[in-house]
């Protein structure tokens, strides 16, 4: 999959509140109640992760958790990325 140049990136994350392009990739930082539920979100963007066999690069501290999205085998941001920022906002909105 080709990456994306940084103009279609910019476009596409309008749709995307609470995300920024940077560093190659595109990132967003939540916070939860508790490390309990920062986990269990986790837990769930993983299963989702692992259907769409894309994954994402992450730091969690108590209740925050980093995420960061690239594509690796591309050096950069893919449809791929999109797809599994969306699928992350989908869980976090309930
Ligand atoms: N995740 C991410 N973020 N980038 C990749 O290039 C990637 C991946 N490659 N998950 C996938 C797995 C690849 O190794 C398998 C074979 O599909």
């Amino acid at each position: 999959m080709k990456k994306l140049e940084e103009a279609a990136i910019l476009e596409q994350l309008q749709d995307l509140a609470g995300w920024e392009f940077k560093e190659n990739a595109i990132h967003t930082s939540l916070e939860f109640e508790n490390f309990k539920e920062a986990f269990a979100t986790m837990t769930r963007i993983a299963f989702e992760a692992e259907l769409q066999q894309h994954h994402p690069d992450w730091t969690n501290v108590y209740n925050t958790l980093n995420i960061s999205l690239s594509t690796h085998d591309a050096n950069g941001v893919t449809a791929k990325d999109f797809k599994l920022a969306h699928t992350i906002e989908e869980i976090i909105g309930g």
